[in-house]
């Protein structure tokens, strides 16, 4: 079964919604299969952003991630990977419909709450910064 990796950057956990990202997952029928409360170093939000290195926004970007502490959560089930990426919405919040994370409760795209994996690898890739395979178990 398909897994993906969701984290709920800093200003989620200050806004106090990780109760309310958490639910949205849940109630479309997906399984937490992995669950952590922690704060990245400068080297895990490297290795978590590396496909951004070199854009004007990285520096913001790793200095933001790093600030406070992050949800990091494993999500199951059928189609997990791009059925997240649809509950989280577009990067930008403008462009971001109602009903999605970002739609309803993010302006800045810098702080969108919300990262979700978007294809396979970048998901196994992504598990693994955070969790080992047999935390996951059970
Ligand atoms: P995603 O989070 O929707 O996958 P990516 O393109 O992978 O979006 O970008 C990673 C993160 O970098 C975004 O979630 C956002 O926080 C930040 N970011 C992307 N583009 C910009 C920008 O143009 N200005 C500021 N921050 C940006
Ligand atoms: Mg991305």
């Amino acid at each position: 079964m398909e897994t993906t990796l969701v984290l709920i950057k800093p200003e989620g956990v200050a806004r106090g919604l990780v109760g309310e990202i958490i639910s949205r997952f849940e109630r479309k029928g997906y399984e937490l299969v992995g669950l952590k409360l922690l704060r990245l170093t400068q080297e895990k939000a490297e290795e978590l952003y590396g496909e951004h290195r070199g854009k004007p926004f990285y520096p913001e970007l790793i200095g933001h991630m790093t600030s406070g502490k992050v949800v990091a959560m494993v999500w199951r089930g059928p189609g997990a990977i791009s059925g997240a990426r649809k509950i989280i919405g577009p990067t930008d919040p403008r462009e971001a419909p109602p009903g999605t994370i970002r739609g309803d409760l993010v302006l800045e795209v810098g702080a969108n709450l919300v990262h979700g994996s978007d294809s396979l690898a970048s998901a196994q890739r992504e598990i693994s910064i955070f969790f080992q395979k047999g935390e996951m178990e059970g």
